[in-house]
């Protein structure tokens, strides 16, 4: 029986010597110590021996299955130490940091308007909105535009062919955000004191360095008893050192506007000239000052197109471009950069 148990031990070393995956390993171990293996079934033949062959083919059956036990599992480990040692050849550079998923950024667009809401909601301002497609009466009629007006003109708006069937009213592309006070005021929900913002997507037949087919602007509207233009230069002085972080002179120069009177247009102290470190300042050209766009108090016959009596109450709105205003925070050369979907300028923006 010694020798049998020592053949089948050669047996296993012999095998072992030819296994090289982790499945021959483990035909292996059950070929000899499994259920039905050689070993265990020289161990069942024991009990035929007399008590002194057992005691001494027992300790060696004990000393041979022992050390097949660890021949595997020292084979088991060095073949997963083989397998790992393949894995890492086959990477590059294990120095290198993981890939990144790519994260969306906020448009300069968004970042600009994010931040003239949030400044406004602090000075008690509404935020308002209206729909792109306008109807005319909203975007010129109520709003004091005649009908011969040149603005109405199609080589500056966009006129929208309403859908069959539907009233033969006159839609356009919104080509300002000035509809939203008219839509604001008569909105029978909010009567006087009224003070809104309205920032958003405007739509005009223009196409340059510094002119877009579509922009942004942002609306401000303050209706109530006794508000005058003293109210609105303090509200954009207010506005304007809040943004910026300090304060910026304002300027109010005579214009004409259909819906307001009197109108301007409101330019700002300019706030970048301190970059130009000595020399001329890029952004006003030296100048000094930034255009924001125009102002005025609301004319009585837009009040009267609304229902409020102008008698009784007054009011003062703003209408600025915000294109032009992101320009000028990131200096941005080119108001179509904005506009192509590039995503290599739009990451230089992150939020
Ligand atoms: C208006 O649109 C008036 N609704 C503003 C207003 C509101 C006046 C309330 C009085 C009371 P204007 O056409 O000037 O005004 O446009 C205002 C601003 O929009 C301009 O100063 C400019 O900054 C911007 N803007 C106008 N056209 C374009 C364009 N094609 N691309 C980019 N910005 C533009």
């Amino acid at each position: 029986m010694i020798d049998r148990l020592l053949q089948e031990q050669a047996a296993f070393e012999a095998a072992l010597s030819a296994v090289d995956d982790e499945d021959g390993l483990y035909r292996l171990q059950v070929a000899f110590l499994g259920k039905k293996g050689s070993i265990t079934g020289l161990s069942k033949q024991m009990g035929a021996l007399s008590p002194a062959e057992r005691k001494s083919l027992g300790a060696e059956l004990n000393r041979v299955k022992d050390a097949i036990a660890a021949a595997i599992e020292g084979r088991r480990v060095a073949l997963l130490d083989a397998a790992r040692s393949r894995d890492l050849a086959r990477v590059e550079d294990l120095t290198m940091p993981p890939l990144q998923a790519p994260i969306g950024t906020l448009h300069p667009l968004t970042l600009a308007r994010r931040a003239l809401e949030k400044t406004f909601r602090r000075m008690g301002f509404d935020v308002a909105e209206g729909p792109h497609v306008e109807h005319g009466a909203y975007n010129f009629d109520a709003l004091n535009i005649a009908a011969n007006h040149p603005a109405r003109d199609m080589q500056d708006t966009f006129f929208v062919r309403p859908r069959a069937g539907q009233p033969p009213t006159e839609l356009v592309l919104r080509t300002h955000t000035s509809p939203v006070q008219v839509r604001t005021m008569l909105d029978g929900g909010r009567p006087p004191p009224i003070r809104v913002i309205a920032p958003g997507t405007v739509f005009r037949v223009d196409d340059d360095a510094t002119h877009s087919p579509m922009f942004h602007q942002i609306e401000g509207l303050y209706v109530d008893r006794g508000v005058t233009m003293a109210d609105l230069k303090a509200t954009l002085l207010q506005f304007t050192s809040a943004f910026f972080g300090r304060s910026l002179a304002v300027r109010l120069r005579p214009s004409y506007f259909p819906f307001v009177e009197p109108g301007a247009e409101c330019d700002m102290q300019c706030p970048f000239c301190q970059r130009a470190r000595g020399g001329v300042c890029a952004v006003c050209k030296g100048s000094g000052w930034i255009e924001l766009g125009g102002a005025g108090m609301v004319h009585p016959a837009v009040f009267e197109a609304v229902g409020i009596d102008p008698e009784i109450y007054t009011g003062w709105a703003f209408g600025f471009g915000i294109d032009r205003m992101a320009m000028l925070m990131y200096e941005i050369p080119d108001l179509r950069l904005m506009f192509d979907g590039d995503v290599r300028f739009l990451r230089g923006f992150a939020g």
